[in-house]
């Protein structure tokens, strides 16, 4: 129980507020932000909140204190839970998940981090050479993902622009033999463009800032960001310290993890080919495009690893099916020419983004594992997904990370009602159960067949090319206008907030939004010309070859229309969901505690709209009106057998659960609680805090007895 911190800490259980109010949540959450205790139970759910400042909390004495313990032996932490998830999974051989969720900023990334440290510190204590490799590879590839996956927007300096969950793969004796990483579309758009203030990906400064000079010279690049078009909003220094240690720290990790020289050099040679393909202009030549600047190209050939011409034929030109099977080259205007170019970059750095991704898988694939020989694998899931998201102008990008939120909001609803009732069911206890805010509704408003907004943006693009994203608009409006989580400015002309053939405003779980539909189409399509396939399926460099499978199709067997951006990625959220619905889950709610991102600043405002939409006081309710604590009951005796005659020092009962009964029944306790075939089930948090109350006023007369017992004895 949270008996190791004392009244003057605030309550470690939410549970334990005196009324489950919203001011008496946020006075406990205030209090403890400002005295560095930020976690916070709710029963079984960690509440975090970000602290923005290094503390002391992570470190092997910390380890040590939570290694093997129960839920509530310790004041509440990461730890605790990864342990409780480690637990159930090595005792009872159950898949478990760790959710993290909160809002961009609120320190689900670096939760995710500390949860795999601390199942890493406790695993392999025989230091087998293999378990240890594959630890070693699990924490190394977070740095790499992040340098790759991650850049700084107005909400946070290392904000997360993919989705991952990795499963790590434990054996019969709980130690790592392998994982894997899943991920979630990457943001890749900010290759070409970022919002004032913001950055493209961490990878481009730290190769531009960290690189050594020869290296940077053979690239044919300069140290200055500003030179190169994808690069120059961006301000340097990031979250993660500065750029250059950056370099050397993803050098090392992937040394670490297993990439050679050879696949390094590569994907550094990627990086620097996006930086100078961003840079190539062109003008008009009579009808068509011709390139500005000639001498960018043999630079960029010669990092792509392909033939000069090669490379001019598919910047300038695409190939089209004419009637009877025939081929033809069509020119691009300057504007297709530059619109393909920004297309390619995107694809290119998706594709080495998915290609490291599952290069470190399969330095920890598990296909050498043979369950003969070692017992069932089990698997604990962690999840660390870019949160909700509100900025000055959102786009597909925030309109599919707000969907993903929604979807895992839903999930927290279901698993947290279902494993309550799953509980007291398996106990034989009555339950009756509580009122939710359902987000049902808006989901189904994004992702209904036929006709969720998904449903409609593939409708407009498989039309003909007349259909615009204005158009597209126009047909939301007609087709959910009735629609109590949509709006837009046609249907509310008075909200000036909005404006009339761009906006739209979806009434999220966590508030509202207002997307711009601005290149929703483009984005949902995502066409990438077959001729840069093509030219980059025959480059000589292998790892830029292996990314392009698809390149070596020629323009007439590709008639089938790939699916498109947000069909992929609403099938990869639904599967991801059925697979955590699937597992024993444990969950992390982060907050953020203020924008400024301040240490001492506790926003009253922001902290009580993200209680409020995640859910957090409904959570403290069906928690309470079930029963608040339940325990084995050896474990509830362990405790508490000493403010009993009956119980104590041993009991002559038939069972543990009689005994409890004979403890609970001589304090009068009867009516408060309940009793399950394996658990005690305890109402009201006050009947605990009589226990405990007493349990403490006894301590010291025990102690004294068994000196005096001891000294007797000597
Ligand atoms: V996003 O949805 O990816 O944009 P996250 O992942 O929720 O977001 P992140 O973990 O990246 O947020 O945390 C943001 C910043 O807060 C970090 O870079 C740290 O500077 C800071 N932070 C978060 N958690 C902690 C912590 N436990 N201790 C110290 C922290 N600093
Ligand atoms: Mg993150």
């Amino acid at each position: 129980m949270a008996e190791l911190e004392g009244p003057e800490f605030g309550k470690a259980d939410f549970v334990l507020l005196d009324e489950v109010t919203m001011e008496q949540f946020l006075q406990n959450l205030r209090l403890r932000f400002l005295q560095g205790r930020i976690y916070t139970y709710i029963g079984e759910v960690v509440v975090a909140v970000n602290p923005y400042r290094a503390l002391a909390l992570y470190g092997p004495p910390a380890v040590e204190h939570y290694r093997g313990r129960e839920l509530y032996e310790r004041p509440p932490h990461l730890f605790a839970l990864a342990d409780a998830a480690y637990k159930a999974m090595k005792r009872r051989a159950k898949d478990t998940c760790i959710v993290i969720s909160g809002e961009s900023g609120a320190g689900k990334t670096e939760a995710s981090k500390y949860i795999m440290q601390y199942i890493a510190a406790i695993t392999n204590p025989s230091q087998r050479a293999e378990v240890e490799r594959v630890k070693n590879v699990l924490l190394k590839s977070n740095c790499v993902l992040e340098a790759f996956g991650n850049a700084k927007t107005n909400r946070n300096d290392n904000s997360s622009r993919f989705g991952k969950y990795m499963d790590i793969n434990f054996d019969f004796k709980g130690d790592p033999t392998g994982g894997h990483i899943h991920n979630y579309l990457l943001e890749k758009s900010r290759v070409l463009q970022q919002q004032p203030g913001e950055r493209n990906f961490h990878a481009f400064y730290q190769l531009l800032l960290g690189a050594p000079a020869a290296l940077l010279a053979s690239l044919h690049l300069c140290r200055d960001p500003g030179t190169y078009r994808y690069t120059q909003e961006g301000t340097p220094g990031s979250a993660c310290g500065d750029d250059a240690a950056g370099y050397r720290a993803v050098e090392e990790a992937m040394s670490i993890i297993g990439f050679s020289q050879e696949e390094m050099g590569s994907v550094r040679r990627i990086l620097a080919a996006i930086l100078h393909l961003g840079n190539i202009g062109f003008m008009a030549e009579g009808e068509v495009a011709a390139v500005e600047d000639m001498a960018q190209l043999p630079v960029l050939a010669e990092l792509v690893a392909t033939a000069p011409e090669n490379l001019h034929r598919a910047l300038l030109t695409r190939t089209v099916a004419a009637g009877g099977g025939e081929l033809i080259e069509k020119g691009h205007s300057p504007k297709e020419a530059a619109y393909a170019r920004d297309a390619c970059a995107k694809a290119i750095y998706e594709r080495l983004f998915c290609w490291i991704v599952g290069r470190i898988n399969a330095g920890i694939a598990t296909h050498g594992y043979d369950a003969r020989l070692h017992g069932k694998s089990t698997v604990i899931g962690v999840l660390d997904i870019y949160g909700f998201e509100i900025f000055d102008t959102n786009s597909f990008e925030q309109f599919c990370i707000n969907y993903c939120n929604e979807k895992l909001q839903q999930l927290f609803i279901e698993l947290i009602l279902r494993q309550e009732q799953a509980e007291y069911q398996r106990e034989g206890i009555t339950w009756q159960s509580i009122e939710y805010f359902s987000n049902e509704p808006i989901v189904e408003l994004v992702e209904q067949p036929h006709r969720g907004i998904l449903a409609l943006l593939d409708e407009a693009c498989l039309a003909a090319g007349t259909v615009t994203d204005s158009l597209f608009l126009a047909s939301m409006d007609t087709r959910l206008g009735c629609h109590p989580h949509y709006t837009s400015r046609k249907l509310c002309p008075t909200d000036k907030t909005m404006e009339f053939n761009r906006d739209f405003r979806i009434k999220h779980y966590a508030g509202d939004v207002t997307y711009s539909v601005e290149g929703f189409l483009d984005k949902n399509k995502d066409t990438l010309f077959q001729d840069f396939k093509r030219l980059l399926y025959n480059s000589t460099d292998p790892v830029l070859r292996a990314m392009w499978p698809d390149g070596e199709q020629s323009i007439t067997e590709v008639t089938k229309r790939p699916l498109t951006t947000g069909t992929l990625f609403k099938n990869s959220i639904v599967a991801l969901v059925e697979n955590l619905a699937s597992k024993e889950p444990y969950y992390v709610r982060c907050i953020k505690p203020n924008d400024q991102k301040s240490p001492t600043l506790f926003d009253e405002e922001r902290c009580r709209h993200q209680v409020s939409y995640l859910g957090l006081l409904e959570n403290v309710r069906v928690r309470r009106a079930g029963f608040a604590y339940r325990q084995p009951y050896h474990r509830f005796l362990l405790r508490y057998k000493m403010t009993c005659e009956y119980t104590w020092p041993n009991h002559l009962m038939a069972s543990d659960r009689e005994a409890t009964q004979a403890l609970l029944e001589q304090h009068g306790f009867q009516d408060d609680v309940a009793y399950g075939h394996t658990k005690v089930f305890i109402r009201t948090p006050r009947t605990l805090f009589c226990l405990e109350q007493e349990r403490t006023q006894l301590i010291p007369i025990i102690v004294l007895l068994l000196q005096k017992a001891w000294r007797g004895a000597l």
